[in-house]
């Protein structure tokens, strides 16, 4: 009987990624769903002869993207949607093909997303050294271009002999599949060894079925978390992208609703609740809530759940003022459950979340005063007028429509059950708190890293994650000339997508931070250069964003006034293809200032007395930092 099968490391590989499934709660799935790749010499014959021979008979599905690192920007996406039960893999060539894959990369692991990236390598055999696109490192010689990619990658391995797939592969499932280790795997492939065969064991190629872990936690810990509750008068949770993961809404809607306990919501946590539930204080920190961010100022204990605590989500360790407050991590990675010297859950949250509502109904618990929980739907109510006001102010005759009203007139058409797409810009911030989702999968900005060109390419791996639900892509036009080519993509997958490029004519939001930081307007907005002066001072360039997106095949239309947005958005509801709505936007005028604070240093010393003045201001500031150990 046959007891081997001889493949090519290529074909092996291909085999074995079709074969892994994950299983959480009973439920069951293949974790690589497809590849994704863009062939040159590194890949085409070794990795591509075997995606060829082998894709299609084990169902796996092929795309091309039109930037590697697009491609794994949709991937994170797609990952991120379905709850990092799915993802994709990716193939590139040696070199630049590789290279162009680790900013997207580096963006999937902080934002804790499965992606699985398989560069090409030079030869193993080093005959041709140097190979076309090889580094040749004059003193490491075993260094290459991929090995790039082990600071951003939570696994890296390269496989010179084709038999170590059989030790890397298990590995490399292991982290992908571990809801607190995963992030960017790294397989790199020597372009001669993707070709070389073996004979593999039969018992390799088996279908294998990754239990995705549900660590409950501690019962110590668990008994000092209730202590911390019943003996805390105004308990806030930050509510984080972990809940989302975990599929875990309905037991902190439970929790909440019976002890009153609010929640502040993070970029990633964002729509676990619909915005309108009472408990629901809206967005915490440097682009947060008046309400979120006066709860979370005078909390005597904060529980973090699912939260990475980046400085935007503590105002950059300014938030928490109260001299009592006590903090609590409930996490499935200890880095993130220790932040802040919490009491460390490291636990999955939905266990962990359910596990603590019967604790404290156990323990007699009866929740907060009703004089909190006024104050909580006060100041939510407040906050939700202001909202209201912000996202509905109308230019007067003829003035250009402003970011925070297209938000609103987007977020009025497309409701509250499509997802909004954005990385980048001044729109992360207005969409953290204008935005309004009434469902867990409504809200995708990318905010772990702010990656520009992450919005399209992003944009078609949730479309392809959730065919059925309807996806709207905010890009600023900044992002959108950097990476707009993933539209020729989803025009060739047949996908449907609404694509709003807001155009303020360059990095309005980089300007706007430059002002505040007291330096005098530069090298942000998009303009001729002055050759008088020579520098970037003479008019607007204009960009034809209409022409450029029909060039690449979707249907495009302009729209300046309320009533055309309104008009272009409701015709993309009777669409079946990408449609791409360009809206002029007045530059100058933004959400307004809430009076919160980012830390961004300003020059100690300057011969500009507008910069020792903000320089002052932020000192003082800064004075408002309170360290941990404080
Ligand atoms: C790849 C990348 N490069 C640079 C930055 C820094 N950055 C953040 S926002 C921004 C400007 C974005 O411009 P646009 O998309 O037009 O948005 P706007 O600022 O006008 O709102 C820049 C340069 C980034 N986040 N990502
Ligand atoms: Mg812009």
């Amino acid at each position: 009987m046959n007891k081997s099968y001889r493949l090519t490391t290529g074909q092996a590989l291909v085999r074995f990624l079709a074969r892994q499934s994950v299983e959480r709660d009973g439920r069951q799935n293949r974790f690589i769903e497809g590849i994704w790749g863009i062939f040159g010499h590194g890949n085409v014959a070794g990795l591509g002869q075997g995606i060829v021979e082998f894709s299609q008979a084990e169902g796996l599905r092929f795309f091309k993207p039109q930037h590697e690192q697009a491609m794994v920007h949709t991937a994170a996406a797609f990952a991120r949607h379905r709850n990092r039960l799915t993802t994709f893999a990716c193939t590139t060539s040696i070199g630049p093909g590789a290279a162009n894959m680790i900013t997207a990369a580096a963006g999937a692991t902080v934002n804790r997303l499965p992606v699985l990236l398989l560069p090409s390598d030079y030869f193993a055999n080093r005959f041709p050294d140097p190979v076309l696109q090889q580094l040749e490192h004059p003193i490491e010689r075993d260094m290459s271009v991929s090995d790039a990619f082990r600071p951003i990658s939570k696994f890296f391995d390269r496989i010179s002999r084709p038999e170590q797939l059989m030790a890397s592969l298990p590995e490399a499932f292991r982290v992908l599949t571990d809801p607190a280790e995963t992030g960017a795997v790294t397989i790199t492939l020597p372009e001669d060894v993707q070709a070389e065969a073996y004979d593999w064991p039969i018992k390799f190629f088996e279908h294998r079925i990754w239990h995705v872990r549900r660590p409950i936690p501690e019962p110590e810990l668990i008994r000092e978390l209730v202590r911390l509750v019943k003996s805390a008068e105004h308990p806030v949770i930050i509510s984080g992208g972990g809940i989302i993961y975990a599929e875990a809404a309905e037991e902190l809607r439970l929790l909440i609703e019976q002890f009153g306990i609010p929640i502040t919501e993070t970029q990633a946590g964002k729509g676990v609740l619909p915005w309108n539930h009472p408990m629901n204080a809206g967005p915490v920190g440097s682009n947060g809530a008046t309400s979120a961010n006066r709860l979370a100022r005078e909390a005597d204990l904060i529980i973090a759940v699912g939260t990475r605590l980046s400085d935007f989500t503590t105002a950059s360790k300014s938030q928490f003022q109260n001299p009592t407050v006590r903090f609590v991590g409930i996490n499935v990675v200890p880095l993130d459950a220790h932040k802040l010297r919490a009491l460390p859950v490291v636990a999955d949250a939905k266990r962990a979340l359910r596990i603590l509502h019967d604790a404290l109904q156990e323990a007699g618990y009866s929740g907060t005063a009703t004089a909190y929980r006024q104050q909580v739907a006060e100041l939510k109510a407040a906050w939700d007028a202001k909202v209201t006001e912000i996202r509905t102010v109308l230019p007067e005759e003829s003035g250009l429509l402003t970011e925070p009203t297209v938000i609103g007139l987007v977020n009025e058409s497309v409701g509250g059950k499509a997802t909004v797409v954005c990385a980048a810009g001044g729109m992360p911030g207005e969409l953290l708190r204008l935005w309004r989702p009434e469902d867990p999968k409504a809200y995708h900005v990318e905010y772990g890293f702010s990656c520009m060109g992450y919005e399209i390419a992003g944009g078609l791996g949730i479309k392809l994650a959730e065919p059925e639900r309807e996806v709207v892509v905010m890009v600023g036009d900044g992002s959108y000339l950097m990476m707009s080519s993933e539209i020729v993509t989803a025009v060739g997958e047949g996908l449907k997508l609404t694509i709003v490029v807001v155009d303020n004519h360059g990095y309005q939001c980089i300007l706007d931070l430059q002002r505040a930081v007291g330096v005098a307007d530069f090298g942000n907005e998009l303009r001729f250069r002055n050759h008088e002066k020579d520098s970037l001072t003479g008019d607007y360039i204009p960009v034809d964003f209409k022409k450029h997106a029909e060039s690449m095949g979707a249907h495009a239309v302009f729209a300046q006034t309320e009533a055309e947005l309104k008009k272009a958005l409701d015709d993309t509801k009777q669409a079946h293809r990408v449609s791409v709505i360009v809206v002029p936007v007045d530059p100058e005028k933004r959400i307004p200032s809430l009076g919160t604070w980012w830390d961004v240093p300003i020059a100690e010393v300057s011969a500009d007395e507008k910069t020792q003045q903000v320089r002052q201001g932020y000192e003082k500031a800064r004075s408002a930092q309170r360290s941990i150990f404080a």
